[in-house]
């Protein structure tokens, strides 16, 4: 497996990882949850975790985030269990990691939640985008807390968590480490810029955008590939997907869609790789119609639900057309919990369909409800701008589809496809009747 960097020839075992997580009281379930999804997060890593050790305290200590009885307790505990690898599935502050490493009798590597993310990233990401993103988050984040602990700095792109984004590697000079971010940002200004202007002719195309999200391992490059043939990844493994792709995809009905898969969510996603990850995550922003595929065949599907619903009104995608798509139900037979997710989308107050990306089942279904809610309230109407009025043309250009002018010397002649909310701000403007459109996806 070319890709598991731990099975290189200088690596010849697998990293044996203890993990640490402390919880308040009550907050035992969540923090099993998320030590389990800690463990498939080390597994996605390249290591294997062997132990874990909680803790209930309502805050973390200032220095060594557990108690010290619990830390020697820690140190015991990777000696028995031969440990190289300890994780806190919470972030560390420099000088946290810093002491906890120096109270572990054992020679082994301490890492955060954040930063073992960052290593998965750094595995995972292809395209130069999302190298530069990778990157720029590593030198911001894992970059001081490697220096914080005294170590050299080469060592950053050698095993997990210190696993550089390939061969842009991370700048071993800690003086040259800023001038490096600022270049990065640079560099990450241009690459934005271009997907801007690929973005722009996309929306000018009139189809409508559409991005698939929600949770990571839920099912969204398998149901784009099902739907476009699009040939992504598919793994059993989180963060299979971190560079959006785009397909165009064809309802029977002609209704054209562009379909666009994203990175997935994970609960504590950390707020810097958001932010790095912020022109690639707008894809959901800047999206017409949200399709949220969530894991039906998972326990945790609602605190799962949860979490896309946070990150979406972060984004500034909440409120948009939606479609829940519960996936897997091939694996899902416990009618019980079919009943908790359609009580679930209920209250969501929006459509769900139940479907198996894998065997295509409920894909009929998917496909209707995805042409009604695309439809929802469109149509085509004919406007005209004053001159005078730019901010009015800027929103029709951005916000509306098909968009068709013509310049007259009373203003700009505008006919665009525009949901209700578009068509009542411009409704001064509007010159004609409204045209409702039809289901064979002509206006699109
Ligand atoms: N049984 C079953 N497995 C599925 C189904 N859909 C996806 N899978 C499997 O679930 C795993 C994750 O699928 P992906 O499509 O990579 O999930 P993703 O949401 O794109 O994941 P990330 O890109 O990592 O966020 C793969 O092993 C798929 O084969 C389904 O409907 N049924
Ligand atoms: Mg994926």
């Amino acid at each position: 497996m070319a890709e598991n960097i731990l099975l290189r020839e200088d690596a010849p075992e697998i990293p044996r990882a203890v993990a640490c997580a402390i919880f308040p009281q009550g907050g035992e379930r969540e923090c099993e949850a998320s030590l389990a999804e800690l463990a498939r997060l080390l597994d996605t890593a390249g290591a294997e975790l062997c132990a874990s050790l909680t803790q209930m305290r309502e805050k973390p200590d200032s220095a060594t985030c557990i108690g010290s009885g619990k830390l020697k307790e820690l140190s015991d505990l990777c000696d028995t269990m031969e440990a190289s690898l300890v994780v806190f599935d919470c972030e560390l502050s420099p000088s946290q990691l810093r002491e906890i490493e120096n109270a572990i009798e054992r020679d082994v590597e301490v890492l955060d939640r954040s930063m073992l993310i960052l290593d998965i990233f750094a595995k995972h990401a292809v395209t130069s985008e999302g190298r530069l993103q990778v990157e720029l988050a590593q030198l911001r984040y894992t970059a001081p807390r490697l220096a914080g602990k005294g170590k050299d700095m080469s060592r950053l792109g050698g095993g997990i968590g210190t696993r550089g984004p390939g061969e842009t590697k991370l700048e071993v000079d800690r003086r040259r480490i800023k001038s490096r971010i600022h270049a990065l940002e640079e560099q990450l200004a241009h690459v934005e810029s271009a997907r801007a202007t690929m973005r722009a002719a996309r929306d000018r195309s009139g189809l409508v955008r559409c991005a698939i999200v929600g949770y990571t391992n839920a099912g969204k490059s398998t149901l784009l590939n099902e739907l476009t043939g699009a040939g992504i990844l598919a793994q059993d493994k989180l963060f299979a997907t971190l560079d959006p792709t785009t397909r165009q995809y064809t309802l029977p009905s002609g209704m054209k869609f562009l379909l666009t898969d994203t990175v997935g969510f994970i609960r504590n996603l950390p707020h810097h790789l958001i932010k790095a990850f912020r022109s690639t995550l707008e894809e959901a922003a800047l999206a017409d119609v949200i399709i949220n595929v969530c894991d039906a065949s998972d326990g945790d599907f609602a605190d799962h639900l949860k979490v896309t619903d946070d990150l979406l009104k972060d984004l500034g995608a909440e409120g948009k057309p939606t479609l829940l798509v519960f996936n897997k139900c091939d694996l899902c037979t416990d009618s019980v919990r079919l009943t908790e997710m359609r009580r679930a989308a209920s209250a969501g107050g929006c459509e769900a369909v139940f479907i198996s990306a894998k065997t295509g089942e409920g894909l009929d279904e998917f496909e209707t409800k995805l042409e009604q809610i695309a439809a929802g309230g469109r149509t085509r109407e004919t406007f005209l701008i004053p001159h005078s009025d730019g901010a009015s043309l800027h929103l029709l250009y951005t916000s509306a589809h098909g968009v068709e002018t013509e310049y007259a010397e009373d203003g700009v002649r505008v006919t665009a496809t525009v949901d209700a909310k578009l068509r009542g701000k411009l409704a001064a403007y509007n010159v004609n009747k409204s045209v409702p459109v039809t289901d064979d996806g002509e206006d699109f």
